[in-house]
């Protein structure tokens, strides 16, 4: 297989799902700014995604956040979706905005609102069942911000019977990813910090139980990649939340910050067989765009992936292996550089003309007037946005 053909297998089954979130306002504790043009309820956050989809050819899926998306009838978004060439993917819970989770969800030391929890855990699988998604995002909140406010062993308890009592509660073709943070909203202990707590939690459970890798979730420093090989190995790997960060969870634009390691992340992922959709890896994109045109930024992401994902197949994997087995450090290391630094952006203009689309989706996207129209549209109601 030539370098091209390789990309181009590679790149034509590389499906990046985009979060209905990232379309409505956005902000830090210090402040919101609201934009012109955002959309006011999912249909039009769906139309939104379909964009991206149109002019990426890439991003077919947009996943749900709820209560965010809750509508009267999920079949109909669903429809929605379908008339827009796009579907409804993965449906993200929330317990971490409601009052009553001060001092956690599912690991609260108050069995009425660990229940009140848990049942919204399990009204989103119903949700799924109306949307046709597979897969069911799960991230907590939950943690301590002082030593001693709780007990460590009893919230992993309490979090692992919630966890228990909703993989019962899924379909033969319904899967449950376990998202983990290190820090944030909680500062002391957060109950699922690492890659290590969330797999121990699934492998306890069972298949349909896999790890998602959020890229803005670990400490600074720490060797992303290699968790992304090691949970391939142990297929555990459901997915990614893509985006980027310099400090903490900046939710920037994937491989804005760091582009390399992007690669090294999709380098893994190829060499893991994580590119091969039969693997089941979901590729999520969890941003949010304060300050920059949104649509604009999700043609930008998805792009970013697809180039790093290019790279990643440009790498010769046999003289790497060879290099690899020979203990020639450099000469390995050189032949990794050598398909990062290759620009692969002419290449994937091709493939994108090819298959009928715009070599440059950002430009075709402005040229296309769709943000000048929904300025005009869109008065009224009010923007979405994460009604913290
Ligand atoms: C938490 C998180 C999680 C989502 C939220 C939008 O930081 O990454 O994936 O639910 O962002
Ligand atoms: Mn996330």
């Amino acid at each position: 297989m030539t370098i091209d053909e390789r990309v181009a297998d590679g790149i034509r089954d590389l499906n990046i799902e985009l979060p209905s979130w990232a379309f409505g306002n956005s902000g830090t504790r210090f402040k919101v700014f609201a934009q012109k043009g955002v959309p006011r309820d999912p249909y039009e956050k769906v139309a939104d995604a379909a964009q991206v989809h149109a002019f990426t050819g890439a991003a077919p899926s947009v996943a749900l956040h709820i209560p965010w998306d809750r509508v009267d009838d999920y079949a109909q978004l669903a429809k929605h979706a379908d008339e827009l060439g796009v579907r409804i993917g993965t449906i993200n819970s929330n317990v971490f905005q409601d009052d009553d989770y001060m001092l956690g969800s599912v690991a609260n030391p108050d069995p009425r609102i660990r229940r009140k929890a848990t049942d919204h855990l399990l009204e989103c699988v119903d949700i799924m069942d109306a949307t046709g998604s597979r897969d069911l995002k799960l991230w907590f909140a939950d943690g301590t911000n002082y030593p001693g406010q709780d007990d460590i062993v009893g919230r992993q308890e309490r979090l692992a019977e919630s966890l228990a009592e909703v993989y019962e509660r899924l379909g033969d073709d319904q899967r449950f990813l376990l998202e983990y943070k290190l820090f944030e909203p909680s500062f002391y202990t957060t109950d699922v910090p690492d890659w290590g707590t969330a797999y121990a939690h699934c492998i306890a459970l069972g298949p349909k139980a896999r790890v998602v890798i959020d890229t803005g979730h670990h400490a600074p420093g720490t060797n992303i990649e290699f968790i992304v090989a090691v949970l391939l190995r142990l297929g555990k790997l459901g997915g990614f939340d893509f985006n980027s960060r310099f400090y903490a969870d900046d939710d920037l634009m994937v491989g804005a910050a760091d582009p390399f390691q992007l690669f090294r992340i999709m380098w893994e992922v190829r060499r893991g067989k994580g590119l091969d959709p039969g693997t089941g890896v979901a590729f999520m994109l969890d941003q949010c765009h304060n300050i920059e045109p949104k649509i604009a930024a999700q043609i930008r992401s998805v792009m970013n992936v697809q180039e790093a994902t290019a790279k990643a197949l440009v790498v010769d994997a046999d003289a790497l292996a060879a290099a690899q087995r020979d203990g020639d450090v450099l000469g390995a290391n050189a032949l990794f550089m050598d398909a990062y630094s290759t620009d692969v952006r002419p290449m994937l203009a091709d493939l994108r003309a090819e298959s009928g689309l715009d070599p440059d989706p950002v430009a075709a996207y402005h040229r296309s007037g769709y943000y000048e129209t929904v300025c005009a549209d869109r008065v009224g109601g009010s923007a979405a946005g994460w009604g913290a």
